[in-house]
């Protein structure tokens, strides 16, 4: 018997659709958490059943269960332990562990185009269009390289993922694998992807009403409460607002803080774990302790939702030629132009604060410092058409 321990994610349960495939009824999959995995191993190796064949992906064991496997696999037994994670990376010392984090050509692997290539390989699997073609999408979505590529259906796939049972999942992929030759989803699924499409557009508009600004140690931080959709949040949030360093988001019933950030030069890994988390550059999260609690919670709590730009403007529109005109609460007028290419001037209630080499700058400054918004277009007409008369009115005093 076959025995597959592999993450409940879709990289994961992407591996326990390409052994059903390979193995049929010969394969028990198990779906696991990180934490679980390592008690089902343990009940494995309890069974000490040499007739069984391990196998284990995406995922990698603690150091007890790696020395009992290696003494398992010592005494004859088999096990082969498939992951992509940096973390997992000694478990190449072991003749049965075998990890790829990226391939020659540059591209990240994913534990399904590992195990996929492992059972061609073997001679478990025939290759085939469709199959190439969904463990692609799997791994575009579990390396973040969907986004970069701009692979939509990668990202539709795991919406679907999490729309429908991992066992309504497995066997809708399996049979659609064994009976196409092109991978696409049905109508069905078109119909309800489409439908949470909009839900998720929806939620975003309204968290973006939502958004906090707020200054966090050295940090423009934008403060968000929600509960779902965090990655999507995260990335509209950010792209919406450049000028914030980081989103941080929110879920007081979990006690949980995520952080996002669409910056380079910003790393969210760092900003959680000043606050016992962890996790990547672009994406990290952490437990909200009392400090976290006091900063992202209470001290933001009296403060007014960040202001939407205007979007229905025909004259008053980003980077114009003929200026753009801001507003904040305390009613200045922030007035950004163009005197040559690389000069923007930036102008607060008519008197020239400072110039930056580009628009984007000068909005930066406004929105971090001022929490600016750029007006609707009948303010920016009354604005101009004041200017205008303003200036005729001195004219004709100096006559
Ligand atoms: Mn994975």
């Amino acid at each position: 018997m076959y025995r597959l321990y592999t993450h409940n994610d879709l990289d994961g349960v992407g591996c326990g659709i390409l052994a059903r495939l390979a193995f049929g009824s010969n394969v028990d999959v198990r779906y696991n958490s990180v934490q679980g995995l390592n008690f089902q191993i343990e009940r494995f190796l309890e069974r000490d059943n040499l007739d069984d064949v391990l196998l284990i992906t995406d995922l990698s064991v603690h150091s007890d269960n790696e020395k009992k496997l290696d003494e398992f696999v010592k005494k004859g037994g088999s096990a082969t332990l498939l992951d992509h994670h940096k973390t997992a990376l000694h478990f190449n010392e072991y003749s049965w562990g075998s990890v790829t984090v990226e391939y020659e050509d540059g591209r990240l692997a994913a534990a399904t185009s590992l195990f996929y290539e492992f059972l061609v390989e073997q001679g478990f699997l025939k290759q085939s269009s469709s199959l190439d073609e969904f463990v692609e999408l799997v791994r575009l979505w579990d390396t973040w390289e969907w986004e970069r590529n701009n692979v939509l259906k990668a990202k539709r796939l795991n919406d679907l993922f999490f729309m429908i049972s991992i066992d309504e999942f497995e066997e809708r992929m399996v049979n659609r694998l064994q009976e196409s030759e092109t991978f696409s989803f049905d109508e069905f699924e078109e119909k309800i992807l489409d439908m949470e499409e909009t839900k998720i557009e929806r939620y975003i508009r309204r968290k973006r009403r939502e958004l906090v600004q707020t200054f966090i140690g050295n940090y423009c931080a934008g403060i968000v409460h929600a509960e779902s959709y965090h990655s999507e949040l995260g990335n509209e949030l950010g792209k919406d607002s450049p000028h914030l360093d980081y989103i941080a988001i929110l879920n007081l019933g979990g006690k949980k803080i995520s952080f996002r950030t669409i910056h380079d030069d910003v790393d969210v890994s760092e900003i959680a774990g000043q606050f016992g988390g962890g996790g990547h550059a672009k994406a990290s999260g952490c437990s909200l302790n009392e400090e976290a609690y006091k900063l992202f919670i209470a001290e933001p709590f009296p403060i007014e939702p960040l202001r939407i730009d205007a979007f229905r403007n025909q004259h008053n529109l980003k980077a114009s030629q003929s200026g753009s005109l801001y507003a904040d609460s305390e009613e200045n007028r922030f007035f950004i132009y163009p005197i040559s290419d690389k000069k923007w001037v930036l102008e607060k209630n008519q008197s020239v604060e400072s110039s930056f080499s580009s628009f984007e700058e000068a909005e930066r400054q406004i929105k971090r410092n001022h929490l600016a918004w750029l007006v609707r277009d009948e303010l920016f007409v009354r604005y101009l058409s004041e200017n205008v008369l303003n200036e005729k009115r001195s004219k004709t005093k100096g006559n």
